[in-house]
């Protein structure tokens, strides 16, 4: 069997933050203009009035504090809460390949690579700007990186997916260098006038490279790989080629990301913890001799929930990361983020579990050491 490495990671973030506060007061401002517009339909049983939402109901449901948004403007304007985004046309870069190459760049940096020694891009995500041609061929394109490249969609897993496909690939003898892009523009997917989910996404990139060798002392070995997934509605997204002719008629804001947040959590946190105490043991690796857990970084109670059935209720938290308090939920993107983040300390022979999961359901977890 291969030995197979990643060797660098880079990602990218829009510039402006968006505290908790400002997108309460957004959504307050929107409450307030929906309840007085339907204020007739409400007295008359035909809506529902809109309650506030709460920055402390946000911290203490989800650990987030701050998430970046590429369009602040338009997002927080109670008029539009929605981003503006380019067209995608066949005149313009995709906005996906865009920021897949700034992040992108600063793995092949990190990794110490040059796009002449790449032999494919894999892209993952949980929402693509088009159908075809590939964002991976495009990247390609304008990297000038030879081989091949394709796109994959597995919701909230699509990177660690990703990654073990580049592990595949390689182990395979079909390449030797993989680029691995996760580009999560997630606001445009986001439909802001929900209460519910309103808060929890934020948008950024990740990039990864895979390879058959350890070039340098920062590389991490990908020991081991487990992947499931299990069919749930209760993450779902229907937006579809088919949505001009399925005869449903539904606003572009029915087709967006809709979740029952409680029973993701009651179901997604139990499967996880039993992924990866199978794979430690089928590995024969004990949890104590796991220095980090970088978890998809959904939910910090959800984080915490897996931490504590793992490493046991006094778990230090330094153990599993939580950066989507900064970054909010930045879908498949985030256990990368966080392993990017925070692997400063690692020394030879550490070894840590890079584990993301959610819509599907699916769940990948990779346990990795350093060189
Ligand atoms: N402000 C104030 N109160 C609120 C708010 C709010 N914003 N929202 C809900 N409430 C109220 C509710 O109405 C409810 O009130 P009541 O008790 O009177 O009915 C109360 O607060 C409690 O509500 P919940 O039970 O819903 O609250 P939870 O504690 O469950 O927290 C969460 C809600 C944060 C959504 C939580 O359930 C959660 O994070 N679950 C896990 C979700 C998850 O991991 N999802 C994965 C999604 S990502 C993915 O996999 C793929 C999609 C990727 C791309 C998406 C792009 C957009």
């Amino acid at each position: 069997m291969k030995e197979i490495f990643i060797t660098g990671t880079g990602f990218w973030k829009p510039n402006e933050i968006v505290t908790n506060d400002e997108i309460v007061n957004s959504y307050n401002a929107y409450v307030d203009k929906f309840n007085e517009e339907f204020k007739a339909e409400i007295a008359s049983g035909k809506k529902s009035e809109l309650s506030y939402s709460s920055s402390e109901f946000i911290e203490k449901a989800s650990g987030i504090k701050t998430r970046y948004i590429l369009d602040k403007k338009n997002v927080l304007d109670p008029d539009v809460m929605k981003p503006t985004t380019p067209a995608e046309l066949a005149s313009n870069q995709s906005l996906l390949a865009e920021i897949s190459i700034i992040a992108a760049k600063k793995a092949m940096e990190a990794a110490k690579i040059n796009a002449s020694e790449i032999d494919a891009v894999i892209m993952g995500t949980s929402h693509s700007a088009r159908n075809y041609p590939a964002i991976a061929i495009e990247v390609q394109e304008e990297l000038g990186i030879a081989g091949y490249g394709y796109d994959m969609l597995v919701g909230c897993s699509s990177t660690t997916f990703a990654i073990s496909n580049a592990f595949s690939d390689i182990s395979s003898g079909l390449a030797n260098n993989i680029l691995v892009i996760n580009p999560e523009l997630t606001s445009p997917a986001n439909d802001f006038t929900l209460r519910d989910s309103h808060f929890i996404f934020g948008d950024a990139c990740v990039a990864t490279i895979v390879q058959s060798q350890a070039t340098h002392n920062q590389s991490y070995k990908i020991l081991n790989r487990k992947l499931v997934t299990q069919f749930s509605n209760n993450i779902r997204s229907d937006f579809s080629y088919m949505n001009r002719t399925d005869k449903l008629d539904r606003d572009d804001d029915e087709l967006l990301f809709r979740q029952n947040g409680r029973s993701v959590f009651k179901e997604v946190c139990p499967m996880v913890v039993t992924i990866i105490n199978q794979q430690l043991n089928d590995m024969n690796i004990d949890i104590r001799d796991i220095k980090r857990l970088w978890l998809h970084q959904a939910n910090g109670n959800m984080i915490s929930y897996v931490a504590k059935k793992l490493y046991g209720d006094n778990y230090d938290e330094k153990l599993a990361p939580m950066i989507l308090a900064e970054y909010g939920n930045v879908a498949s993107a985030g256990s990368v983020i966080a392993f990017n983040q925070t692997s400063d300390d690692f020394i030879s022979g550490d070894k840590g579990v890079i584990c993301s999961f959610g819509a599907g359901y699916s769940i990948c977890s990779l346990v990795v050491e350093k060189v």
